[in-house]
């Protein structure tokens, strides 16, 4: 018998936090989703693709569902539901450590309207309790458009292979939708600009992390060769936050343009001058011109 090619979308779904994008990057490989360990990293949808030789997935990961506080909040919230529609499988995700919380049993509420099967995914097993697992898993049972429920550590990838069995037997036969080497949609400079956020994200105190943006305001390859340069404007909302980023001296800023240049430099595979910036922009988060140019639109 002929073995034909398969192929579907995921969409990758759950409350902020919970390790949707952890997970994209451990199937694909690669880091093409920035993670942090503050709620709502991930704004918009970045896509995966995961290609064998007689199957391919592409994966959606999305923003962390939660109810809006601003115009960002909002368009987040509108990616995320957006990308269940037209895929072949959902893979609802939860915090083993957390249990299921008030916005996990809200999106679930949601879900009950999915068209697509849903698979639940109970995260970070690792640090858990067999406990909290099983309270979680009980609860997922009564739900029945949940099809599997599995129990992962996308940080240690423990049972991702077995997920990747599952989301297999979801597969139609169909078109291989992107190229073998492709694991992402996203632009160079886009995922410059998320290092950038990511680096800032880590580095910086609590309070400040939600209000900042990323904008590559020009990139370009020396003539030569062997190295871009690449100019980048931090977006914060107050001129407080301004200093934070900046730090004493610099200092700050300095060490977010370090550790961007480096991951930058492994992505581009060239050596990397980043001139980075620092702008005020009030209440950005509710200016959709501002959004815009952030690429968030
Ligand atoms: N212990 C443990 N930590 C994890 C695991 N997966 C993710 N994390 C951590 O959880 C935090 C959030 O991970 P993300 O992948 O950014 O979560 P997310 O669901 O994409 O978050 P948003 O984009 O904000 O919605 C990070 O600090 C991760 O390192 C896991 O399996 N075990
Ligand atoms: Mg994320």
């Amino acid at each position: 018998m002929e073995n034909k090619f398969c192929s579907g979308f995921v969409s990758i779904i759950g409350s902020p936090n919970v390790g949707k994008s952890t997970l994209l990057n451990r199937i694909v490989g690669q880091k093409i989703s920035i993670v942090s360990e503050r709620a709502q990293t991930t704004r918009n949808r970045v896509m995966g693709v995961y290609t064998k030789s007689d199957h391919q997935v592409v994966f959606l990961d999305t923003p962390g569902v939660t109810s809006p506080k601003n115009k960002l909040g909002e368009y987040m919230l509108k990616i995320a539901y957006e990308s269940l529609n037209e895929v072949e499988a959902i893979v609802f995700m939860t915090d083993a450590r957390n249990g299921l919380r008030e916005k996990d049993e809200a999106l679930l509420s949601k879900l009950k309207t999915a068209k697509a099967p849903i698979i639940a995914v109970i995260n970070k097993i690792d640090g858990a309790s067999l406990d909290d697992v099983e309270t979680i898993r009980e609860r997922l049972l009564k739900e029945e458009n949940i099809e599997h429920i599995i129990k992962i550590s996308a940080m240690d990838g423990t049972n991702v292979d077995k997920l990747m069995e599952i989301i297999r037997t979801y597969l139609e036969e169909g078109p291989k939708y992107f190229p073998d080497d492709m694991v992402t949609d996203q632009p160079e400079r886009v995922i410059c600009s998320e290092l950038i956020r990511e680096k800032a994200l880590l580095l910086l105190r609590e309070e400040i992390p939600h209000g900042m943006g990323v904008g590559i305001d020009k990139m370009s390859l020396r003539e030569e060769g062997g190295l871009y340069d690449v100019w980048a404007t931090i977006y914060c909302e107050r001129e407080s936050h301004k200093g934070i980023i900046i730090g004493k001296k610099g200092s700050m800023l300095k060490k977010i343009g370090t550790e961007a240049r480096r991951d930058m430099e492994w992505l581009l595979g060239t050596r990397v001058n980043l001139q980075l910036y620092v702008k005020v922009k009030n209440d950005w988060r509710n200016s959709v011109a501002v959004m815009r140019e952030l690429g968030y639109e």
